[in-house]
């Protein structure tokens, strides 16, 4: 089975989206999600410019060796922009080889291990009784999981809370230049240990609390957070302090027991091997777009499971329901499996274009027998949403210094 054809589609359907679709001359495709964040021509580029060209005419059978080829066997290794590209290549054709098959992707991995996918929604507010309120709903909708986001007194923006935006796709789609945020760690540590405290009050100890730091603390300041959230129990803390130096973690790790968690802009094994190994961290949030796809997340997964850490992969709006489907399989493959980030499936117009055949019950996730990963991509749908040049924002403390958005 030969690739005859590999289609690069960039719509916006609110926010932007890159589809590949890998067509092969037995007429079966395969799709994958290739979104970046803000640098979404970039890949569409790198794929129409440099990986498809090579790609034509070869078996659409050899995940591992395509894999390998666009890997290893490029001189120039690693980088988001490049395993983007990749990952979609590699969920394409493990959807193809599912469909060629005439089974599920996860029956390929291995099986089920688990009945459905747990899944952690997010709520947000601008004040702490506001988020509060939205947890409520959650919990009444089912959700078991919530992690919690509240504005900041004294900041103009806070991240993971929409503000006067309707939902994610507003709050993130319509950026032509990148805003500016301010970030004080004093004015957020005043804010987010009372969150935790008014919530477990409120809903007491039968529900999971998550929270997501988002990269903005020092790996000091991270373990004080950690200890002083100790009794409100969290699931875990997401990107406490960025682990370009992965040994900083272990500053965190030697003062607290709430559990982390890290990994969704990392790219390959090679940003959380020291992480994962030296067991400084406990949920590895690795996303099937940004680490190379089903090939790279399993192996990530099964390097994970041999020191007790488990996946929680990237459940953000900006991955697109390729990705999410293919995060689904992974899911209800892997043993180490802890809990997936949901925001929901889209929005109307996203429903037009990508049409999944997964259920949402209780907060879980129930996947269906349909070959491959169980996603269909429209295309003339997706022509009348147009890319849209929209990117992230960038994070400054008061007196003006660049930080970690
Ligand atoms: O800010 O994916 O856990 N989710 C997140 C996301 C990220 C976006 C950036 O593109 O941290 O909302
Ligand atoms: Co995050």
């Amino acid at each position: 089975m030969k690739i005859k054809e590999i289609k690069v589609f960039v719509c916006s359907p609110g926010r932007n989206f890159v589809t590949v679709k890998v067509i092969t001359d037995s007429d079966i495709y395969g799709l994958g999600d290739a979104t970046l964040n803000g640098r979404e021509i970039a890949v569409a580029t790198y794929l129409e410019e440099h990986l498809i060209p090579c790609l034509i005419g070869r078996n659409a059978h050899d995940i591992e060796d395509i894999w390998q080829y666009l890997y290893r066997g490029v001189y120039w290794r690693k980088g988001a922009v490049n395993m983007a590209a990749i990952a979609a290549i590699d969920m394409a054709l493990w959807d193809i080889k599912g469909k060629a098959a005439n089974m599920p992707v996860y029956q390929l991995l291995g099986g089920k291990s688990r009945r459905a996918v747990g899944l952690y929604a997010h709520a947000n507010g601008d004040t702490i009784e506001n988020t509060l309120d939205k947890t409520e709903e959650l919990i009444d909708q089912g959700f078991k999981a919530i992690r919690l986001q509240c504005a900041v007194p004294g900041l103009n923006v806070t991240y993971g809370v929409l503000g006067d935006k309707a939902d994610y796709f507003e709050l993130q789609g319509n950026r032509p230049l990148p805003p500016e945020e301010e970030w004080s760690t004093q004015k957020y540590f005043n804010m987010v240990v009372d969150l935790f405290a008014q919530a477990r009050a409120r809903f007491g100890n039968n529900i999971h609390l998550l929270h997501d730091v988002h990269s903005r603390l020092m790996p000091i300041e991270s373990a004080r957070l950690g200890k002083l959230l100790e009794p409100y129990n969290l699931l875990f803390l997401e990107d406490a302090s960025i682990a370009e130096n992965q040994d900083s973690y272990k500053v965190i790790r030697q003062h607290t027991t709430t559990p982390l968690a890290i990994g969704e802009t990392y790219n390959t094994i090679w940003d959380c091997k020291e992480l994962i190994q030296n067991q400084l961290i406990d949920y590895i949030r690795v996303a099937a777009t940004h680490a190379g796809g089903i090939t790279a997340l399993r192996r990530i997964a099964d390097f994970a499971s041999i020191h007790n850490v488990k996946t929680a992969p990237h459940g953000a709006p900006d991955l697109s329901p390729v990705c999410f489907a293919a995060h689904m399989h992974l899911n209800i493959w892997a043993p180490n499996f802890g809990i997936q980030e949901f925001v929901g499936f889209g929005n109307e117009h996203s429903a037009r274009i990508f049409q999944h055949t997964l259920t949402l019950e209780n907060g879980m996730v129930f996947l269906s027998d349909a070959p491959g990963l169980g996603i269909e991509f429209d295309e003339e749908a997706a022509k009348e949403y147009p890319y849209k040049r929209s990117y992230l924002p960038v994070s400054r403390l008061e007196d003006g210094t660049v930080w970690h958005w």
